[in-house]
């Protein structure tokens, strides 16, 4: 590189013929060399490590020492970085990617773990085919090789393996059916709705993690982990709502019946006394044991079921008053009135009829939309849905002792 900017003429040579041809050479050798001279052919640009170097596309002529020469200037530095590309024959280019070709040096030989589709138990060959189709570059393929359909053994499919589920209690993770909160005093304990479960000898325990709230305040006190204004039986219509129903378990009719009462108040409410019926002859008064009390508090829910059997429940745990047979309060499957009465009251009724197009499927609660919680919002069957996620060991659906999930 010239930093100086002066480049020999090309057209020289044209100067000194004029000069040769001319019947007045002293003359003619006076004349300024640039006189007819172009400096249109500036030195091709080049790279400096990664900074394009070139000069101006046209120069001026000057004459040193009688020779016309051409100046372009100072260079112009162009950093190719700063645009994202390479410096390549006095040129900023981008930087050359080898296209990627799919499935290319590609060997397959990894054969992958046995895994489950659906209940079936799958193995795979031991080498495979790439299949370049799979974005981005292409993806083994291996055929299954063997399958073992563990419905017939009667167990069900993990890892590619036929297991008995007995053995994996805390798979899926049964810990969704939390208990009451508790109190110290005026110092409220809430749990997690969801807890963590460790299996023992087959058995799932679960654990919910606690959260301590500050205490109540002043004029308030603690019930089940909630702090409330007062504790008392329901007087009024609406005191307490029905907001689930589960009358078509999957497991045993009616031993798997329940039902679920919130207390959108803010007044601890107790049950005992109050009567469970429906316009027919079903009729049980609530009557816990010796010492006993069912209280639903402030914000927070009872689950009111046939049995306390975690097999009729699909949960363990589920029941905060087991009702029985007694009185013969069971839930139709197709068309019934859930009716709570209190000191003669009548503080809630649902009245289903999937006949008339109430939402049902067997298995799964009636559960009433959590923007419904009212005693004359829960009389529309269009606030209510068929619960969507299911519950403990997950082959029932609904959410026992919690806030309903919105409707789908
Ligand atoms: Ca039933
Ligand atoms: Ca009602
Ligand atoms: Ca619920």
């Amino acid at each position: 590189m010239r930093d100086a900017g002066l480049w020999a003429v090309v057209a020289l040579s044209l100067t000194v013929a004029v000069a040769a041809g001319s019947a007045c050479a002293d003359e003619v050798a006076a004349e300024d060399p640039c006189r007819s001279v172009t400096c249109i052919n500036p030195p091709p640009p080049e790279c400096d490590g990664d900074v394009k170097v070139s000069r101006s596309a046209i120069g001026q002529c000057v004459e040193v020492d009688g020779v016309a020469l051409c100046d372009y200037g100072q260079p112009v530095r162009q950093s190719c970085v700063d645009l994202g590309k390479l410096c390549q024959d006095g040129q900023c280019v981008e930087e050359e990617v080898d296209p990627v070709v799919p499935c290319e040096n590609v060997t397959c030989t990894t054969r992958p773990a046995p895994d489950c589709d659906g209940n079936v138990a799958r193995i795979f060959a031991a080498s495979g085919t790439c299949n370049p189709a799979i974005p981005p570059a292409g993806a083994c393929e291996y055929a299954v090789t063997d399958t073992l359909d563990c419905e017939l053994s009667g167990k069900s499919c993990r890892a590619g393996a036929c297991v008995d589920p007995a053995d994996f209690p805390c798979d899926p993770n049964p810990c969704d059916v939390p208990p009451q909160g508790t109190c110290a005093g005026s110092v409220p304990t809430e749990v997690a709705a969801t807890g963590t479960c460790t299996a023992q000898d087959r058995t799932a325990s679960c654990a919910y993690a606690p959260t301590t709230r500050a205490a109540c305040p002043a004029g308030q006190s603690c019930y089940l982990g909630r702090c409330a204004t007062g504790l008392a039986a329901p007087a009024a219509a609406g005191d307490l709502v029905i907001d689930e129903i589960m009358a078509n378990p999957a497991a045993a009719d009616d031993a798997g019946e329940w039902l679920e009462l919130a207390n959108p108040g803010t007044v601890a409410r107790v049950l005992d006394g109050c009567v469970l019926k429906d316009d027919g002859a079903d009729s049980h008064t609530i009557t816990p044991g010796a010492g006993a009390t069912v209280i639903v508090p402030p914000g927070g829910f009872v689950v009111l079921a046939r049995s306390g059997d975690a097999a009729d429940n699909g949960a363990g745990g589920l029941a905060d008053y087991v009702y029985g047979a007694d009185g013969g309060f069971t839930l139709a499957n197709a068309a019934d009135e859930v009716v709570l009465v209190c000191g003669g009251v009548e503080i809630d009724r649902v009245a289903y009829d999937t006949g008339a197009g109430w939402p049902a499927e067997t298995g799964a609660s009636l559960s009433l939309s959590p923007a419904n919680t009212t005693a004359v919002a829960n009389d529309a069957r269009a606030a209510w849905c068929v619960a969507p996620a299911a519950y403990g060991t997950k082959v029932q659906k609904g959410s026992p002792r919690r806030a309903n999930p919105a409707c789908p």
